[in-house]
């Protein structure tokens, strides 16, 4: 039986009428979803890789280094993730090696250190393990040679062509990057040399947890720069800060600016709270911004920095958060987009109600402790049966280049499982599924659900 809509006085053809399409059987469907999923560029919404421009710390083939370079590629620096920092901290505690020692020890101690205790001496069965094994695997080396062995590999490349190789292998189309310009090593590249970020592969986006987090001290340090802004938030601070982001957003060729957010994030705040001063920077200097910009705002909400400093970035901790501070911004400023993460497993199903209620929400990524096949499995279930396709089920949050072999690994391998179940429940309620369809749907969720919510022009992100 042919069907078609009548609309507008023009006769849309039902999807059973595409030209040589034709519905698929179930036991051909999760070929189809795996076929698709791999074949789908990935534009990743959030990253903290850099381009050769900032420089890097790595031997590589090159011969340049720079100790404080921010590209972070490369065996030790996998192994040196903060997630691995933490773990190995459970097996070694600082009563048996002192925090201060581990941190004295260089790059390739530390992760000879972490190799020993948790690859060797114990089975790498986390999921932070388990991603240097699969990008190991997925460079075509052997997880079991040893160190040396496969050091000597990452030593031959070079970081330029390195990162087209990454971006191949994980079908990686454009990075996005975190660009953290109250970081005075960030900042100064930028300053020194203005097309640092001009790399056609990275996009910027301009990260500004300093003024949300703790208005004084950032007030503090944009005066220094030259913006008369004072702690005390008057019209010329509006103004003036306003002037900061401004500059900044044109200096990075920012597509969002974003911020992560304590667990104890209100909005509107309570009443003499510190995060009050954050709120009129929200309220009368970010979102007007942003606004008048066309940018949207990604909010990251729920990471407590610094529960153990000892542990350095592997320190911060989650906590559940208030989803009303959401709702309360996306009804109160309906022109600002809002690209929204939380990282307590107590707020993803809110996150997704409160995304039915407001259209300039746009529910964002699996984050850091969530990132985590079983939890993810869960969150992308729920968000395919409240939000349909349209979210962005996740990004990488990679901190070295090649984590994004493994972290788009992972992550394909679960929306796969993930979007078959929900197909074959669809196809069993009668639904003829086409290859159309879920072409149509994976480029939605990997691409064109980032790429429409910023409304950039093509160029600005393909
Ligand atoms: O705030 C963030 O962007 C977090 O992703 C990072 O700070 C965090 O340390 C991380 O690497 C999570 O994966
Ligand atoms: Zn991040």
């Amino acid at each position: 039986m042919s069907r078609s809509l009548i609309e507008n006085g023009k006769t849309i053809p039902h999807h059973d009428l595409i030209p040589g399409a034709r519905a698929l059987r179930h036991e051909e469907i999760a070929d189809a979803v795996a076929k698709t999923l791999h074949a789908q560029p990935i534009i990743d919404m959030h990253t903290h890789l850099y381009p050769p421009a900032f420089g890097t710390p790595v031997p590589n083939a090159s011969g340049q280094t720079d100790a404080q370079g921010l590209l972070l590629w490369g065996l030790d620096e996998l192994l040196t993730y903060h997630y691995l920092v933490a773990e190995v901290f459970r097996v070694v505690p600082s009563t048996k090696l002192p925090y201060e020692t581990f941190w004295q020890m260089s790059k390739r101690e530390q992760a000879e250190h972490i190799w020993k205790n948790l690859f060797v001496e114990r089975t790498p069965l986390s999921e932070a393990c388990r991603g240097v094994v699969t990008t190991l695997q997925q460079l075509g080396l052997d997880p079991a040679d040893d160190l040396e062995t496969l050091r000597g590999w990452f030593q031959e490349q070079n970081p330029n062509d390195y990162i087209d190789r990454v971006m191949e292998i994980s079908n990686v189309q454009k990075i996005t990057m975190t660009n953290a310009v109250f970081d005075s090593n960030e900042r100064n590249r930028w300053l020194q040399n203005p097309a640092v970020g001009s790399d056609s592969r990275f996009s910027g986006v301009l990260r500004i947890d300093p003024i949300l987090r703790n208005w004084p001290q950032a007030a503090e340090q944009m005066a220094s720069w030259g913006y008369a802004v004072s702690a005390e938030i008057n019209a010329e601070t509006i103004s003036e800060a306003k002037r900061f982001l401004g500059d900044w957003l044109d200096r990075t060729r920012s597509i969002y600016m974003a911020v992560s957010l304590p667990p104890d994030f209100r909005y509107p705040c309570d009443e003499g709270a510190i995060s009050c001063a954050g709120e009129r920077m929200i309220q009368e200097v970010v979102l007007p911004l942003c606004a008048e910009q066309g940018l949207p705002f990604a909010m990251m909400i729920g990471s407590s920095i610094g529960v153990n400093p000892a542990l350095r970035d592997a320190g911060d901790m989650v906590g559940r958060a208030d989803i009303m501070a959401v709702v309360n911004l996306c009804r109160e400023f309906p022109d600002n987009k809002f690209f929204v993460t939380m990282l307590s497993r107590e707020n993803q199903h809110e996150l997704c109600v409160a995304a039915r209620k407001f259209g300039n929400l746009m529910p964002f990524g699996v984050w850091w402790f969530l990132n985590n096949p079983s939890l993810m499995a869960e969150i992308e279930t729920m968000r395919f049966e409240l939000l349909g396709t349209s979210f962005i089920p996740q990004h990488s949050d990679a901190r070295v280049l090649d984590q994004l072999i493994y972290k788009w690994h992972h992550s394909r391998e679960v929306i796969e499982g993930v979007l078959c179940a929900q197909y074959e429940k669809l196809s069993r309620a009668g639904w003829s599924l086409q290859s159309v369809h879920i072409e149509r749907d994976v480029r939605l969720l990997l691409r064109d659900n980032f790429t429409n919510f910023l409304g950039a022009p093509e160029n600005q992100v393909e």
